[in-house]
């Protein structure tokens, strides 16, 4: 069976309401957070210092991480300007070339091109540079793609190949 969604993001939605799950793993408590709520992940990431954790995996079920020790984001005056340091892991740092992006939708374009709208061609809502080197809210297919408007992490599989599974989650430390 093939699955395949698509969603497109508005800039309206990212600054309201917050989904957010509890995660308990190996010890750990993350908050899984849905790109639903900008303003809350603002609010949240600059009332105390907060870690970034990335998990992919591609569709043979090999598995990868990136973790940022340092992660917040800046209000709306900024764009929800993303603020990154100190990676690591075993997935590359694809999220180095978007620290201190601005947060772009299709209806808000903030990237760094004057010639492109980088959401509007990624499909996704992203700190794009121009463009990218990772979409994880790209359009979600299965594997390899002929586009780069798919949930890819670049420095792993490419532009056009779409991960089965990505999760962003954030901790208190
Ligand atoms: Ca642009």
């Amino acid at each position: 069976m093939k699955l395949k969604i698509s969603f497109t993001i508005y800039s309206l939605i990212y600054s309201k309401q917050i989904i957010r799950i509890i995660i308990h793993s190996n010890g750990l408590t993350y908050n899984l957070f849905t790109f639903t709520g900008n303003d809350n992940i603002h609010v949240l990431t600059t009332s105390g210092r907060y870690e970034l954790r990335i998990d992919l995996s591609d569709w043979k079920g090999n598995k990868w991480f990136a973790i940022y020790k340092t992660f917040s984001l800046g209000n709306e005056n900024t764009r929800y300007e993303l603020n990154i340091g100190e990676y690591s892991g075993n997935a590359k740092d694809g999220l180095a070339r978007h620290n201190g992006m601005k947060f772009s939708t299709k209806d808000q374009d903030n990237d760094k091109s004057s010639k492109t709208d980088c959401a509007e061609l990624a499909k996704g809502g992203w700190w794009y540079a121009s463009c990218h080197c990772s979409n994880l809210n790209g359009i979600y297919k299965t594997g390899n793609t002929k586009h780069w408007d798919v949930v890819s992490w670049n420095e792993i599989k490419g532009s056009r190949y779409s991960m089965k599974f990505a999760r962003m989650m954030i901790r208190r430390f």
